[in-house]
């Protein structure tokens, strides 16, 4: 057939000349369950929809007419856009087997920025994915894309186009394959600015299109490495910087499924092969056209970013290994000897009684109660650590024989399937082993009866232990030595025993991705090191769902039981939930931290493009183990790391048991350091805050890349080292061993040294800059204002304080901000509780308009405006109407700095200043 598909294969590139798609040899290969290594002529001809191309020693995708799907009949109209009929040419031309007959394609239009495009069983349902998205009423009436689709008869192919630019958003490639349990979609991209997908091991934030770039998507416990692998969460979502002009669209593609994406080059075209294992093909496009408008267009419709609580902006200090409260109490002591500022205090699994959820132990934690109310008393929060799996040990454990009373449990598809060694008492419910010594269950929190189980055990261990937050670890799900004869930390002297999972088409699925050739895979299958993926879970509606459609969801539904449950412990604040596992949505809810990584200097570096893209993900309070999980820092790399980490959204050292200590306050240099470095973070509290109520009303992302801000620029675009607090402080830290200075790219406008004030730079360009072990380079830009308040060790203490503005002007001696402000933890926060002013600085006058209530704000005032970029000495300095007298104001002619002393209580509302 290898002749027939050629000519087929020439005849079609001209047909697609002649429809001005240009020449394209679209050479896909064909993917191997093996991996792309073994590619030869005998494993190609294994696949009827593959051709051996001889001359290029490669297997690729026969044509489109062969292999892939025709356009048949007319369009049909509905409410929303059309659908069209799809029908496979030849049936046994396939991959994996088991195509797909008939397909639809429907095209469904929502606001005009946001395009769906699904390809479905025409005669038959597949599982679709059960998270709610949020859609507008009513249907765009100017959309800013046009569809496009072949002629009746033709080859089945589709494209996106951006109207303003005609340039294609999307142009599919190659034969679409849609069998029981593969699907694959190709298409050329109209740039090789692309970012974004996860949760992944990148090591650059814009991808490669190195040949056989493939990355796999699918929730798996997987700490940070450096091979193409997946890890704790999915997020099959990206961007792509269009053009020169810096037009902006995402994609979305909304499956649950086990997933993998490949990056190459077609001839000349940056290209992208998307492959799932099941569900359907079901893309959202958002079409921007900025990067911030594309942020906010997603979030509107998987939901806008959890306000976090003010304390939760702290300092957190976690470790696994305290191991005792005396172990604890001695750490906590030397950050207060040291004035570190430290808002919350964590606790990994060791606290627990034999490692059991919602217990403590007895002996070493005997007096755990009473730590917690000195931290109180210090006003520093508790945060614990719970697992999702519960030990089966019924009789002895209340948790889990409520759980089996409620029948919360995640279970087989089939009786068949419960093991004949199944305990007693354990019913039908799948059985693992994580961290407790005897064997367990897992949740099932799709079930509405699991929320409530699980929100009773949350209220009943809080009168045990008044914890203020809840940190979800495991919840990929996690088991330990699945497939294998007994999982590494199986207990000595038992008869060896692991959880198995059955050979059928989900736990041996034709094309596992390649997540089961990467990593810490030890059976090679896609349940290793997770529960078996014909477990069944059940929703509120007596739906049932396969774990292999539904495994990627179990930390989101988990984040959401978590999220309801706290909101009954804590009535009407909000829930602080820290999440290791996510999916779309779960931003609305959780924290996330990025898993499991080493005290090593290039996993810095990686801490900054997984936080940039959790940005893109909707989950912009997120921050990575500072000084490394895994590992022992030495005092440069912890140093060095305590500065970076001082402006992560989510602030937290954290490390491995059996590990020396790595708090701030072991290594002289590093206390001082991270006392500066947190001090100024705790200073620009108010700056962040007031940027998290932005994100969570207008879905915006909190950190950012450069070309967020300055989308034309291209060489903004390559730059992963360096990062934005929205639009108004960049940060460039050292993630270089031994370095004393860097190369920091400063784009177009005016850079003030946050923390000197000096001019330090007009952009574009590219500078190296001192930073010396005890610098991290921070630097304003021109244009903003930040609103900021004196430090404290704590936020409740910090609170209290006086607040200013840094006013950096730019070019045209302007600048804009605003100061949000409330009581910090509440709920349902409604305007007539909260603060809220907008600045503005033009033409000499600063105008503060006021939105403001007096509860939250009673006794707090405005003592510094500080403008940086004033080119002379004022002549005079009016304040609401009254002239100043000098000793109220300093200008300082070296910096071309002003700083006007002023006693503005927030409570006043509006005021104006101008200066001649
Ligand atoms: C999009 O598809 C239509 C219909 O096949 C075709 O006429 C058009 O040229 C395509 N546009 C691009 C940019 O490929
Ligand atoms: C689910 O099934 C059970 C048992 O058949 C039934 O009692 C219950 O009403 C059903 N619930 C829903 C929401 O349909
Ligand atoms: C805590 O206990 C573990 C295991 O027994 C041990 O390896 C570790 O060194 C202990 N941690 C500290 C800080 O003593
Ligand atoms: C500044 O003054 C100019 C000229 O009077 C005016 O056009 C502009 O709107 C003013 N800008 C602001 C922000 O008030
Ligand atoms: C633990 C384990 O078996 N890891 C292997 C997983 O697969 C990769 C790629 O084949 C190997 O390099 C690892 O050693």
């Amino acid at each position: 057939m290898g002749s027939v598909g050629k000519l087929a294969a020439v005849l079609l590139g001209l047909v697609a000349l002649a429809n001005g798609q240009g020449l394209h040899k679209e050479h896909l290969e064909c993917p191997f369950p093996e991996g792309q290594d073994v590619s030869s002529e005998s494993e190609c001809a294994k696949y009827s929809a593959c051709m051996w191309e001889a001359d290029e020693d490669a297997c690729h995708m026969s044509n489109d007419q062969l292999a892939g799907y025709m356009v048949q009949g007319e369009p049909e109209v509905t409410a929303t856009g059309y659908k069209v009929s799809l029908v496979k040419e030849d049936p046994s031309v396939t991959l994996f087997g088991e195509d797909v007959a008939n397909l639809i394609f429907e095209v469904i239009n929502h606001e005009d920025y946001h395009l769906q495009i699904k390809i479905y069983d025409a005669d038959s349902s597949r599982y679709e994915v059960p998270v709610d998205l949020s859609f507008p009423d009513e249907i765009g009436t100017d959309p800013l894309y046009d569809v496009g689709f072949s002629e009746e008869g033709k080859p089945f192919h589709f494209n996106v186009t951006r109207k303003t630019t005609g340039t294609f958003v999307f142009r599919s490639i190659g034969p679409l394959t849609f069998e029981e349990h593969f699907l694959q979609l190709s298409t050329h991209l109209p740039s090789d600015y692309l970012y974004g997908f996860g949760e992944n091991t990148h090591r650059s934030f814009k991808h490669s299109f190195e040949p056989r770039t493939t990355f796999p998507i699918f929730a798996r416990d997987q700490p940070v490495g450096y091979e193409e692998m997946n890890e704790y969460g999915t997020h099959p979502y990206y961007s792509v910087i269009e053009d020169d002009e810096g037009n902006t669209h995402s994609v979305l593609i909304w499956n649950s499924n086990a997933l993998e994406y490949s990056t190459f080059m077609d001839d000349v075209d940056p290209s992208m092969t998307i492959r799932s294992i099941g569900g359907i093909i079901d893309l959202h496009f958002f079409l921007g056209p900025t990067p911030e408008e594309v942020n906010s267009q997603y979030v509107g419709m998987i939901g806008r970013s959890a306000f976090p609580n003010y304390w939760s902006l702290g300092f957190h200090l976690s470790r696994w290994g305290y191991n005792s409260t005396e172990g604890l109490r001695e750490v906590r002591e030397r950050m207060k000897a040291a004035g570190i500022p430290q808002d919350v205090q964590t606790c990994d699994i060791d606290y627990m009684d034999k490692k059991r959820d919602f217990t403590y132990d007895p002996v070493a934690w005997a007096d755990f109660a009473d730590l917690i109310d000195d931290l109180h008393a210090d006003d520093v929060k508790l945060t614990l650590i719970l697992d999702p799996a519960l030990v089966i040990d019924f009789d002895n454990y209340a948790p889990a024989s409520r759980g089996r009373d409620s029948d919360v449990f995640v279970k087989w598809m089939s009786p068949d399937l419960v093991p004949e060694d199944q305990e007693p008492g354990a019913n039908d419910y799948v059985t693992g082993y994580v961290w407790p010594d005897e064997k367990v269950v897992f949740p099932d929190f799709m079930k509405p009866e699991t929320q409530t189980w699980w929100a009773n055990e949350l209220k009943e261990f809080h009168k045990v232990l008044p914890y203020d937050s809840i940190w979800i670890d495991m919840n990929e799900p996690a088991n330990f030595g699945t497939n294998l004869d007994q999982p590494w930390n199986w207990p000595e002297g038992m008869d060896p025993w692991s959880l198995k999972c059955p050979d059928n088409e989900w736990d041996l699925p034709p094309y596992p991705t390649k997540m089961v050739r990467v990593g810490d895979n030890q059976s090679k299958k896609i349940s290793d090191k997770t529960i078996c993926m014909s477990s069944q879970h059940q929703d509120g509606h007596n739906n049932t769902f396969l774990h292999y459609d539904v495994h990627s969801l179990y930390g989101y539904y988990e984040t959401l039981a978590t999220y309801i449950g706290l909101q009954e412990v804590f009535p009407n604040k909000r829930p602080t939930v820290l999440s290791r596992s996510t999916f779309p949505g779960s931003g609305s809810m959780a924290i996330h931290w990025l898993g499991d990584n080493s005290a090593e200097w290039e996993q810095m570096h990686m801490s900054i493009i997984g936080m940039l893209e959790m940005n893109l993900f909707g989950i912009p309070m997120v921050g990575a183990d500072i000084c490394g999980f895994f590992g022992e820092p030495d005092m440069e790399l912890c140093l060095r790391w305590m500065q970076l980490g001082a402006f992560y959204p989510f602030s937290r050292n954290h490390n491995t048991i059996g590990t020396a200590h790595q708090d701030p306050g072991m290594w002289p240099e590093v206390e001082e350091n991270s006392r500066h470095y947190l001090l100024l973070r705790y200073k620009f509290l108010p700056y962040l805050y007031g940027l998290f109520h932005y994100a969570h009303m207008h879905g915006s992302s909190v950190v950012r890349p450069l070309h967020n801000i300055f989308p034309s620029d291209l060489t903004a675009r390559d730059i992963d080292d360096q990062f934005f607090w929205a639009d108004g402080i960049m940060v460039a830290p050292v993630i270089t061993q031994g370095a004393t200075s860097r190369d920091v790219y400063f784009p177009q406008g005016l850079w003030y040294d946050l923390e000197n004030h000096n001019l330090a730079a007009t952009g574009p360009v590219t500078l190296n800059v001192d930073a010396p072990l005890e610098v991290l380079p921070l630097y304003v830009r021109g244009g903003v204002m930040l609103a900021y308040q004196e430090p404290e060790v704590t936020t409740t203490k910090s609170r209290l304080n006086p607040f200013g503005m840094i006013i950096a002007l730019d070019e045209d001696q302007y600048a804009s901000g605003s100061l949000y402000w409330d009581a910090g933890d509440e709920l349902n926060h409604v305007m007539d509780e909260v603060y809220m002013s907008h600045m503005t600085f033009a033409n000499g006058s600063l105008i503060s308009q006021s939105h403001h209530s007096t509860d939250p704000v009673a006794g707090l005032y405005i003592s510094n405006l500080e403008f940086l970029g004033y080119p002379n000495i004022p002549s005079s300095v009016i304040l609401d109407g009254v002239e100043q007298p000098e000793s109220e104001w300093e200008y300082d002619a070296d910096l071309q700095k002003l700083v006007l002393f002023t006693d503005i209580p927030l409570e006043q509302g509006d005021f104006t200043v101008t200066l001649a």
